[in-house]
């Protein structure tokens, strides 16, 4: 979204169903016509590129998900129903925020009128796990609290809080020298992808290059999750480009040592199921992950 003012929609107006909401018993028995109007703020840029449906959101899906609420269980008000449908649009991960209109054409009002319409804009509100990683420059700790301030100027990047910083033995890669890691938490309204785009910003400010798979680095920043693990929020891709879970994190004790000091009761998806990160600690305890001094 090249303007933070301007982001890229997707609209779709004048989807009807018949459904039972209202406040009075005869609106609940026969029924009445409802239709939604739906303004998704999404990110565009990679679907224009790929052309790809992946890269973007359904909005037959969409349509299908609203039509289900309207003539699903009864609710008194539209206000209700408007704000179930915002929640569900904002499951799906390329969403950052929507704005659902309900209108209700036919409420019983007592004067002849046109339309009653409630509106609402909801925001895409989950939490994120980062890790921070750096190995070569003159003071690598230094550069993860720098890194961090970034992190905290991110536009739609808030509560953003962070590990104590660890020295951990390089895992993998060519030799060479011991890093430091830390653990960033946070909030987010951005979808995973866009963050992505702003942590590979961050890195490339510090001067990140990429030559070694696994090798030395001045700053290297990973989405390792995004939403809650067995809850809707939860983001699972299997893209090469931002595989979620982080698809090695469940076994790096720079990884998961720090996590865990900053959020004891941490959880993380591994295959088919959701574990404490606490049980993953004893299997990476050889790895040589030490507080500093
Ligand atoms: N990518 C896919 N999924 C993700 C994700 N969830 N988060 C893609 C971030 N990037 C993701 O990453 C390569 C590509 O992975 C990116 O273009 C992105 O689209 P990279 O950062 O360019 O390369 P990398 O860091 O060398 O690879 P990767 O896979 O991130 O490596 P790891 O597994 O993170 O390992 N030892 C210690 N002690 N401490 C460390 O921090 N880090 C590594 C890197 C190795 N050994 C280490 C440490
Ligand atoms: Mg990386």
């Amino acid at each position: 979204m090249g303007d933070l003012h301007r982001p890229d929609r997707i609209t779709l107006t004048g989807v009807t169903a018949y459904g039972h909401h209202g406040v009075l018993a005869s609106e609940k028995q026969e029924g009445q016509e409802f239709s939604v109007d739906l303004v998704l703020e999404v990110d565009l840029s990679r679907a224009g590129a790929s052309d790809d449906l992946r890269h973007t959101v359904n909005y037959a899906e969409v349509a299908a998900d609203a039509v289900a609420l309207l003539e699903g269980p009864s609710q008194d008000l539209i206000e209700t129903v408007a704000t179930q449908i915002a929640d569900a649009v904002l499951t799906r991960p390329l969403v950052e925020a929507v704005e659902v209109t309900l209108h209700k054409p036919h409420a019983p009002v007592g004067v002849p009128f046109a339309d009653v319409t409630v509106a609402l804009r909801r925001e895409r509100d989950v939490p994120v796990v980062i890790a921070l990683g750096a190995n070569l420059g003159a003071d690598p700790a230094d550069t993860l609290e720098r890194a961090v301030e970034r992190l905290r100027a991110v536009p739609g990047l808030r509560d953003v809080r962070v590990s104590p910083t660890v020295e951990t033995d390089p895992v993998g890669g060519p030799e060479q020298p011991v890093y430091s890691n830390a653990v960033a938490l946070a909030r987010t309204s951005l979808a995973p992808w866009r963050l992505l785009g702003a942590l590979h910003g961050i890195e490339a400010e510090f001067g990140r290059t990429r030559e070694v798979r696994w090798g030395a680095r001045t700053l290297d920043l990973d989405l390792i999750q995004v939403g809650t693990p067995g809850d809707s929020s939860e983001v699972v891709s299997d893209d090469p480009d931002l595989t979620l879970p982080h698809p090695r994190a469940h076994e790096r004790g720079f990884v998961l040592a720090p996590w865990h000091a900053l959020e004891e009761t941490a959880t993380l998806r591994v295959g088919d199921g959701v574990v404490p990160v606490a049980d993953l600690l004893p299997a990476v305890s050889d790895q040589g992950v030490r507080g500093r001094g």
